[in-house]
């Protein structure tokens, strides 16, 4: 049971700290040398917005597609320097069959996030979020934005004000592990150090939990946290 879900080395070593978890990979190696894996499952709670689409009049102009099914972010630890934006990868936040793809992530503060539009049509992207409020206007297909640069620890919801029902999330953290869960709400996140560790769960905008892990060098940690979403919200 659990190999169907442990994480594949191939998206280990593609994604470094970034984890994807696919149904069926083969069972993960042992961790990284002098670290430990934590892999288990979180809830997920239903995504309130997904059936607000607002009506845009006929004739449609486009199709709109369902948004991704809804996840659950996990990280682990806290306190690390916000990278230098230069030197980073950017994560990719689309905006594909009239929704933001992917719905939620989580980026290491100080990592520019961009935001092609792969529709016909002009979409924007704005927040207003403490974390970072800025507004892209409107573009189009081809008229890529600059890189936002997400520098803060924090929620930051991602709207486009063309499109009302369009919503995403991304979780700005100061650690390098973590990972955004699958449908059913398992994770794994790998090269962890050694040590005892704050673990976060985001739920919702309205709800994060947290737990305490320790872990040795090597070691594989499972845990079952499903049951946590029946908590009160802070
Ligand atoms: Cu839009």
């Amino acid at each position: 049971m659990r190999t169907a879900w442990v994480l594949s080395m191939s998206c280990a070593c593609l994604l470094g700290m970034r984890v994807a978890v696919t149904a069926g990979d083969p069972p993960a190696a042992a961790p990284q040398a002098g670290t430990a894996r934590i892999v288990g499952r979180v809830p997920v709670l239903p995504r309130k917005s997904a059936s607000a689409v607002k009506d845009y009049g006929p004739p449609p102009a486009f199709k709109v597609e369902p948004p991704d099914p809804a996840s659950s972010a996990v990280w682990v630890g806290s306190g690390a320097p916000v990278l230098d934006a230069g030197k980073v990868a950017a994560a990719r936040i689309e905006q594909r069959g009239y929704q933001f793809r992917p719905a939620l992530s989580v980026v290491q503060a100080g990592t520019p996030v961009v935001f092609p539009n792969e529709d016909q049509l002009y979409h924007s992207v704005f927040s207003y979020s403490p974390a970072k409020r800025f507004d892209l206007g409107r573009f189009r297909k081809g008229e890529e934005p600059n890189a936002v640069v997400l520098d803060t620890p924090g929620v930051v919801q991602l709207f486009c004000e063309v499109h009302e029902h369009m919503r995403a999330n991304v979780i700005v953290v100061d650690t390098p592990w973590f990972a955004v869960t699958d449908p059913e709400g398992r994770f794994s996140i790998d090269g962890v150090a050694p040590g005892r560790h704050s673990v976060s769960i985001w739920l919702s905008p309205k709800q994060t939990l947290t737990r305490e892990v320790e872990v040795k060098a090597g070691q594989v940690l499972e845990v079952d946290w499903t049951d946590a979403a029946k908590e009160p919200a802070k």
